[in-house]
């Protein structure tokens, strides 16, 4: 089964969406096998943005992500990867649809709310740098077959 990595970002802590966010997921289906809360150091979200390093943008961003608590989880399912950024919205949530969770809860792109990977390769590498193999949790669902044909 395919896994991805999701944030909730400083904003939404801040603003009382973690359970909203971790609340889509559950009901559409997907599986949590790993959460946390914790505060970025610059050093880390450095390495979690590296691709963006040297854009006008990543000073701001940087300070954006470390300005206090995230929520980090690993979510699995098939094809979460994809669905995980159909449910986001575009990066812009002046962009993002209606009923996305940037369209619905966003305005700034600089204050966008949630992160998920971009793709399985992004989304392995950032599970391994926010999570040790022994904090993902391996388990049964027995609804799956409720959700699964
Ligand atoms: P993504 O988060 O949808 O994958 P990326 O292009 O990887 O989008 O950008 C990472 C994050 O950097 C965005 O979620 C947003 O917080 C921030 N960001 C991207 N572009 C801009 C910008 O033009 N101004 C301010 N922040 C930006």
């Amino acid at each position: 089964m395919e896994r991805t990595f999701v944030m909730v970002k400083p904003d939404g802590v801040q603003r009382g969406l973690v359970g909203e966010i971790i609340s889509r997921l559950e009901k559409r289906g997907y599986k949590l096998v790993g959460l946390k809360m914790l505060r970025l150091t610059p050093e880390m979200a450095e390495r979690h943005y590296a691709e963006h390093r040297g854009k006008p943008f990543f000073p701001g961003l940087i300070s954006y992500i470390t300005s206090g608590p995230v929520v980090a989880m690993v979510w699995e399912g098939k094809n979460v990867v994809a669905a995980v950024r159909e449910m986001m919205g575009a990066t812009d949530p002046q962009k993002a649809l209606p009923g996305t969770i940037r369209g619905t809860y966003g305005i700034d792109i600089g204050r966008n709310v949630v992160h998920g990977s971009d793709s399985p390769a992004t989304a392995e590498r950032e599970i391994n740098l926010f999570f040790s193999p022994e904090e993902l949790v391996a388990y049964e669902r027995n609804l799956d077959v409720w959700i699964y044909e």
